[in-house]
C-alpha cells in the first residue's frame, strides 16, 4: 500500500504550494460538510449524506486530475466536486431540490450517482468514447466499497479491460456501504485485486494521506492514458452516518481498525505540513475563515433561486406524461391545491 505521511520522505511529492492548496480545499470540504449538516438540521434541504473523514482520499484524487479529465461522482464525491471547481451552492441547490448544476459551469463533471454502481458502465463508455475520438482527456469514476458487489461493477471494469478504455476506477473504501462492514461485503482479500479478473492493475492507497492519493492518481491516470484502466483502492473511514437518516449507533461498535485509517485526516495532513514547516499555526483558521465566507455566499445564492415548481418532477420525464404518471401529478396538484 502506498503511503507518504509516516514514512518521513526527503522531499514532498508536490510543491509547497500545491501542498496548500490541497489541505486548504480540505478545509473547505470540511467546512462544507459541516454546515450542509447543520441546514438539513433545520429544515433548509433535504437529506444529507455526509463525507466526513474522507476529504485527503477525495482531494488528493481531485488534484491528480487534469482540467479536461472526467469525473463521475456519487452521491458522496461532493469534496471531490467542490475542489475541482463545482460551485458550492450548486450541491445545496440539489439537495433543496433543484436539478443539477444550477450555475451551468463547465467542469467536465457527470451528475452524481444514486443509484448504486450505475455510473461505472457510464464512464466506461465515456472512456471508449474519448479513446474513439482521439482525446487526451481520461475519466475517473468514483464509487464504494459496496458498489463492487453490483453487476454494474463487473460490466464496466470488463469492457474497460477488453477495449483497454483511458479510464481509473477509484474506489473509495470506507470500511461502510449504510450498516455492512467490508468484511461482509466480499470474501476477496481486498477490492484492488479485483482488477486481476478484468486484466489490469489494482493498487491499493492510504486515504487519508492526500500525498500518497495525490501520487497513486496521477500514475493511475498517466497509465490510463496510454489505454490500460487501472483500479485504484482508497483506505478511509467514513465518520459519520451514512446520512442524516441513518444512525450508525444501531450496528457500529468499536470497529478493529489501524489508526492511520480511522484518524482525522484533516488534523493529520495539517500536523504533518506544520511539522515540515509548509504552513504556520495560523494556516488552518485562516482557511477555515475564508471557507466560511464562500459558504455564506453560497447559501446566500442558494436562497435566492426561487423554489421549484412541483410540475418540473414529472415534466422532463417523457415526452408527453403516461396516463399513470399524469394521475400523480393530478393527485400532487389536488393535495397541493388543498395546503393553500
Ligand atoms: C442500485 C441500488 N441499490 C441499493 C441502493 C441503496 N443504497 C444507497 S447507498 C447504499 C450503500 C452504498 O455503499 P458504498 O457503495 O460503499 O458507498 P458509500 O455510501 O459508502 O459512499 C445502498 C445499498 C441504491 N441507492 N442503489
Amino acid at each position: 500500500m502506498h503511503r507518504v505521511i509516516g514514512t518521513d520522505p526527503a522531499e514532498l511529492p508536490v510543491s509547497p504550494a500545491e501542498a496548500r492548496a490541497m489541505l486548504r480545499n480540505m478545509v473547505r470540504a470540511r467546512r462544507f460538510d459541516e454546515r450542509a449538516l447543520a441546514l438539513q438540521r433545520r429544515g433548509w434541504m433535504s437529506g444529507y449524506p455526509p463525507f466526513r473523514g474522507q476529504e485527503g482520499s477525495q482531494i488528493g484524487a481531485a488534484h491528480a486530475l487534469a482540467e479536461d479529465d472526467w469525473l463521475f461522482p456519487t452521491y458522496r464525491t461532493n469534496a471531490m466536486q467542490i475542489a475541482r471547481g463545482i460551485p458550492m451552492s450548486d450541491i445545496l441547490l440539489f439537495r433543496r431540490g433543484h436539478p443539477e448544476f444550477d450555475s451551468g459551469h463547465d467542469v467536465p463533471n457527470f451528475p452524481q450517482a444514486i443509484p448504486i454502481a450505475t455510473q461505472i458502465p457510464h464512464a466506461t463508455g465515456a472512456a471508449m468514447a474519448a479513446d474513439y475520438r482521439g482525446d487526451d482527456a481520461a475519466v475517473c469514476c468514483y464509487f464504494g466499497d459496496g458498489a463492487t458487489s453490483e453487476g454494474d461493477f463487473h460490466e464496466g471494469l470488463n469492457f474497460a479491460g477488453v477495449f483497454e478504455s483511458p479510464v481509473v476506477f477509484f474506489c473509495e473504501n470506507n470500511h461502510w456501504a449504510i450498516s455492512m462492514p467490508r468484511g461482509r461485503q466480499t470474501a476477496s482479500e481486498t477490492i484492488a485485486v479485483k482488477a486481476e479478473a478484468y486484466g489490469f492493475e489494482g493498487v491499493r492507497v492510504d486515504g487519508n494521506d492526500p500525498l500518497a492519493v495525490y501520487e497513486t492518481t496521477s500514475e493511475a491516470l498517466a497509465t490510463a492514458r496510454t489505454d490500460e484502466p487501472v483500479l485504484v483502492e482508497s483506505l478511509t473511514y467514513r465518520h459519520g452516518p451514512h446520512t442524516t437518516s441513518d444512525d450508525p449507533d444501531r450496528y457500529r461498535d468499536d470497529v478493529d481498525l489501524p489508526e492511520w485509517r480511522t484518524r482525522d485526516p484533516v488534523d493529520r495532513f495539517a500536523e504533518f505540513l506544520r511539522e515540515r514547516g509548509v504552513i504556520d499555526g495560523a494556516f488552518v483558521d485562516e482557511a477555515r475563515g475564508a471557507a466560511d465566507e464562500e459558504l455564506g455566499e453560497a447559501v446566500d445564492r442558494a436562497e435566492a433561486v426561487p423554489e421549484p415548481d412541483p410540475e418540473e418532477l414529472f415534466a422532463p420525464v417523457y415526452d408527453g406524461m403516461p396516463p399513470r404518471l399524469e394521475a400523480q401529478y393530478e393527485e400532487l396538484a389536488a393535495h397541493l391545491d388543498a395546503r393553500e
